[in-house]
């Protein structure tokens, strides 16, 4: 069955009204499959949501993961309220199927789900104005900042070790050993780069097992198109993608945030010589970040802010490989080489970081009073 039949029928058991208009693939998401459907309403024109089929190779329980997305965004509802905001922009709205749940299985078993569409605000794959990088740095902060008293215990943990990149580095060197696709012959200068830093994988995981940083409620997937940007004020207006808020270090959130918006090319760019990571960037989301966590973090905290902006570089070019490696099962591809294509970004971006750490340091060290 084609996607639009299979959207088709999953649209069935929500309880939308009006009479369909139209189903388009949307977003630029690597994991679940996202539509943008609308309908014709009468007395109210069209009216747009969002349908997602969610990745269940990835997420091996999407209804504990639902459990989780319904609570942190009832959470975020009521402080939104609190703060005279408008939280039918400034989270996300889950509709519930018919029955109740807040998703629903096809014929094939695969798990749907369906938010408001957040009308007037746009995902960004890159950095259009600093303003508006500084905005999304704030925007991510405060988002911490309101989830700093979330019962984290209650959340369940959507995927194991998601940011433990010793754990990760330990698939990497199974994958390269296993070599399923014979593809590490062609890949030897990316493999060696990453067997050569097996101290940047292991550096978060120490400091979080020797009590220097401390565990948070984190979103663990902070890239520039996981904020959706106001069209109008610039601001942003909303984090999404909540799949992966569990406990993790906060330094994870920035560095994942700086691996993709302060680099100066996209994360599929072919021509490597285009790729750095901006200092000036890097500063503007540091201070947009540290402003919009209004103080909560510790001073160790923020000054192992650069360590997470190069160890999730590290990581994300490390997973993209050993996708590469595995046949790329986990990542959306739309070319064979895709993944080493991005592997290749985030490994340039390391190397540009090594050579920049004492300006990214120094940069810091600016926000630590
Ligand atoms: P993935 O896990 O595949 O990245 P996302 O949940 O991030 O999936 O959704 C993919 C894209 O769809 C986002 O980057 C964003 O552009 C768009 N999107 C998702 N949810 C909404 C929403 N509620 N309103 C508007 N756009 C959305
Ligand atoms: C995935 O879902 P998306 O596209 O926002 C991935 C992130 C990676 C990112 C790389 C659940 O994010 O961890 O950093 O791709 N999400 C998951 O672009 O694995
Ligand atoms: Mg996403």
């Amino acid at each position: 069955m084609n996607n639009h039949l299979k959207v088709k029928e999953v649209i069935n058991q929500f309880d939308f009204s009006g009479e369909l208009f139209t189903i388009e693939p949307f977003g630029s998401g690597h994991i679940n499959d996202t539509y943008l459907v609308k309908f014709k309403i009468k007395h109210m024109g069209i009216v747009p949501v969002i349908l997602q089929r969610m990745n269940t190779k990835i997420f091996i329980n999407p209804e504990q993961l639902m459990e989780n997305i319904l609570n942190v965004t009832a959470f975020l509802r009521k402080k939104i309220i609190e703060n005279g905001g408008d939280p039918e922009r400034e989270t996300l709205t889950v509709i519930l199927a018919k029955d109740g749940k807040p998703y629903c299985k096809d014929s094939d078993g695969d798990y749907w789900r369906a938010y408001h569409f957040i009308v007037g605000a746009t995902g960004y794959d890159e950095v259009r104005t600093e303003e508006e990088f500084y905005q999304s740095g704030l925007a991510f902060g405060k988002f911490q900042n309101l989830l700093s008293d979330y019962p984290a215990s209650t959340l369940h943990e959507t995927i194991a070790d998601f940011h433990n990149t010793k754990a990760r580095f330990e698939v990497f060197k199974t994958a390269v050993e296993e070599d399923k696709m014979h593809r590490a012959k062609d890949v030897q200068d990316e493999i060696q780069f990453i067997l050569q830093r097996e101290d940047i994988a292991n550096i978060l995981t120490e400091m979080q097992e020797n009590g220097e940083l401390p565990l948070r409620v984190t979103h663990n997937d902070t890239k520039l198109n996981n904020i959706l940007i106001d069209d109008k004020t610039h601001e942003g207006i909303c984090i999404i993608d909540l799949d992966t808020v569990m406990p993790g270090l906060v330094v994870n959130d920035f560095g994942d945030s700086i691996r993709f918006g302060a680099s100066t090319a996209l994360e599929d760019e072919k021509d490597l010589s285009k790729v750095e990571c901006d200092m000036h960037l890097f500063e503007i989301y540091t201070k947009g970040f540290l402003e919009g966590c209004q103080g909560k973090l510790t001073l160790s905290e923020i000054k192992a802010l650069p360590i997470g902006a190069k160890v999730m570089t590290f990581e994300c070019g490390m997973r993209f490989l050993t996708d590469y490696l595995q046949g790329d099962t986990y990542f959306k591809i739309q070319y064979p080489t895709h993944n080493l294509v991005r592997c290749r970004t985030q490994l340039k971006l390391v190397s540009d970081m090594e050579k920049k750490w004492d300006q990214m340091n120094e940069i810091v060290a600016k926000y630590t009073n």
